[in-house]
């Protein structure tokens, strides 16, 4: 497959409301999407980065400039493409920028799969055709709002509950919720890299709210700290941040810091590492999920796939469109039915994206020849 240019689309979708997590809030998805054009076909990417560097180094802006100045000259410098696999091989030079790398392996996916008529779930290995919706709820204002917010996620369908935290803002909401839904309904946390080792036992205290899991409270390096963490507490142990590729998630379970593991194809960067991360889990007998970055209908729809893998044992972030979004920007969001998302199953990603709806959030364009 030969690539012959590639448009780089940076978006601004409005968030329905304010989304606020540990290290800042998001108003709208400032996001890059990039487009690939093949000799057989055209492909879409995502890139995961948010606009600031505040969950991880990359941004929306650097990677778009990683993309256009190293990413896709090193990718098309050794000619046409013998398939998906070669695009880790070509950016392999490359250290770091996993987000950017993610996108163009997607598009280049999307493109090599649309091509043969090979949708995205089943070229991973998925097992399923719905994977089960859990929902990400921001930090909010108070209490009672929390627990409104949380009513009507559980009314709409959703069969697992996420709840962000950071210090000040923790035990108590999390009581509050867990009192509120009852024992039965699966609650997990994500602080977001927001504590310090030292707040061991006060995270300790979280263990009464009977978690699923409690996700990276410790900063990305801290790898050992989550294995501390992990000797006192009840609460399984979850990494997100600092999983950033198959070779340190297998190190991290071997100094026991971990008994499950978000998965983000973006973080890892991209679906083939997210596969071998979800088989190093899997031959350890540690649970995966499938975890989102508030990603458009594209990346949205590319998550359905990974979440089907048969590793992923618990439900992901993989909620609706309509979570996070009023319109998108693909001709048929994924909507919820029983609590479930209807995993993909067109060729490639198995998205059209609705090219009217992308020109209206659409506030900076590039394009690159090869
Ligand atoms: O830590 O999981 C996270 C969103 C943006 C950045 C980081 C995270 C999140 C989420 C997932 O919580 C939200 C979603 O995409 O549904
Ligand atoms: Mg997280």
């Amino acid at each position: 497959m030969r690539i012959e240019a590639a448009e780089i689309r940076r978006v601004a979708l409005p968030l329905r409301r304010p989304f606020t997590t540990a290290f800042g809030t998001q108003h709208e998805r400032d996001v890059a999407l990039i487009r690939l054009r093949t000799d057989e076909g055209d492909g879409w990417g995502e890139c995961n980065a948010l606009p600031w560097p505040t969950y991880s180094a990359e941004t929306t802006g650097g990677a778009i400039t990683t993309l256009v100045d190293h990413l896709l000259p090193r990718l098309v410098a050794d000619g046409p493409l013998a398939g998906p696999t070669d695009v880790g091989h070509r950016l392999h030079g490359v250290v770091g920028h996993r987000m950017a790398k993610a996108a163009v392996e997607l598009a280049v996916l999307d493109a090599w799969l649309g091509a043969r008529g090979i949708a995205l779930a089943t070229w991973l290995g998925a097992t399923t055709t719905r994977v089960p919706c859990g929902v990400s709820v921001g930090i909010p204002t108070s209490i009672p709002e929390l627990l409104e917010i949380v009513a009507a996620h559980l009314e709409e369908g959703y069969v697992r509950i996420k709840l962000k935290i950071r210090p000040g803002w923790d035990v108590d909401p999390v009581m509050a919720v867990r009192e509120a839904i009852g024992p039965a309904v699966p609650l997990q946390v994500d602080a977001n890299a927001a504590y310090r080792p030292a707040d061991i036992p006060h995270l300790r205290r979280l263990d009464a709210a009977d978690l699923l899991l409690v996700e990276q409270p410790f900063p990305e390096e801290a790898v050992l700290a989550h294995a501390r963490l992990r000797e006192v507490m009840t609460t399984p142990v979850c990494l997100d941040e600092s999983a950033t590729s198959a070779q340190v998630v297998a190190d991290a379970i071997s100094v026991g810091a971990v008994d499950l593991v978000n998965v983000k194809p973006g973080r890892v960067g991209g679906f083939i590492e997210a596969v071998r991360v979800h088989d190093v889990c899997q031959a350890h007998g540690i649970g995966v999920w499938c975890g989102g970055m508030v990603e458009t209908g594209i990346g949205r729809a590319a998550c359905a796939a990974f979440a089907a893998m048969p590793g992923c044992v618990v439900p992901g972030d993989n909620s609706a469109s309509d979570r996070f979004f009023v319109e998108d920007v693909v001709a048929e969001p994924l909507r919820m039915v029983d609590g479930h998302l209807p995993v993909p199953d067109g060729p490639g990603i198995g998205v059209e994206v609705d090219e009217a709806a992308l020109d209206r959030v659409t506030v900076e364009r590039r394009t690159w020849t090869a």
